[in-house]
């Protein structure tokens, strides 16, 4: 019982309709689309720019962050970006903690909605950061996001592809446009705030999540979509915006 309240709650947060299915919706079903990569990819611009052609194309849609979006996962995000962890598989159990809490109070409620998700890092995350890149056994992470999403699998996954060191040129470069602004307007940005270890550990670490990703994507075409993240913001916004369109065609209220 209070799980439902809960998840009634957490859907009122993102303000759409009741039934998505009954206002303005050409889909059937919402759909189910994860964004992965590394970080200074432009995967956070790509998803805002995804959710609003949808909602313009008269999609009811969301978008939400992994982990984040639940009272849960904001601690999680927290805890995990600023505090030093030493097992790897605890990290592993904090990721699929603030999942689980996201699929059961979130994901799930919106698309039996029809309203389309869009999730900024999902089930792919833990096995290019956790396995691939920190070596937990690939199998455990498998087992523990089936069993943390409940077989949940997105529709389709957009990996946003970037070579480590062109993405650490990026996010250097916005580091210091940051300083800089903050300088003038005396704000604090949330991510000064918390600090970001992963941005710190080395090319050798984030060239294993990379080559994991591209592992993924290339074992699995079908529902993966692989978009090189170096090329101009419009130009990746095309790139996805042809793949969602033909998933989106084969969807479609008839
Ligand atoms: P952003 O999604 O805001 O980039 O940060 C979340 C960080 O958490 C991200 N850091 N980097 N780079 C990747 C990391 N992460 C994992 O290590 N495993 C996971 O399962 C998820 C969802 C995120």
């Amino acid at each position: 019982m209070t799980s439902k309240k809960n998840s009634e709650r957490n859907l009122k947060l993102f303000n759409f309709p009741k039934d998505g299915k009954s206002s303005k919706n050409i889909l059937s079903k919402g759909l189910f689309i994860t964004f992965e990569g590394g970080e200074g990819s432009g995967k956070s611009t790509q998803c805002k720019r995804l959710v609003n052609k949808l909602v313009d194309e008269g999609i009811n849609s969301i978008l939400i962050h992994e982990p984040g979006n639940t009272a849960l996962g904001e601690q999680v995000r927290k805890w995990v970006k600023s505090k030093s962890i030493q097992s790897p598989l605890a990290e592993t159990y904090l990721f699929c903690a603030a999942r689980a809490e996201l699929c059961k109070s979130v994901i799930v409620p919106a698309l039996n909605k029809g309203v389309t998700v869009i999730v900024d890092r999902f089930i792919h995350s833990t096995l290019a950061y956790q396995g691939y890149g920190k070596g937990v056994d690939l199998e455990i992470i498998k087992n523990l996001n089936k069993i943390t999403t409940n077989e949940l699998v997105p529709d389709l996954t957009i990996l946003l592809d970037i070579d480590p060191n062109i993405s650490n040129t990026r996010i250097n470069k916005s580091i210091n446009i940051e300083l800089d602004s903050l300088e003038k307007s005396n704000k604090n940005k949330r991510e000064n705030q918390e600090g970001n270890k992963y941005e710190s550990m080395n090319n050798n670490f984030h060239n294993k999540v990379r080559n994991g990703y591209l592992e993924m994507a290339n074992n699995n075409r079908s529902s993966w979509s692989i978009v090189g993240g170096h090329q101009s913001e419009s130009r990746v916004a095309d790139s996805i915006w042809k793949r969602v369109k033909r998933l989106i065609e084969n969807y479609k209220v008839t």
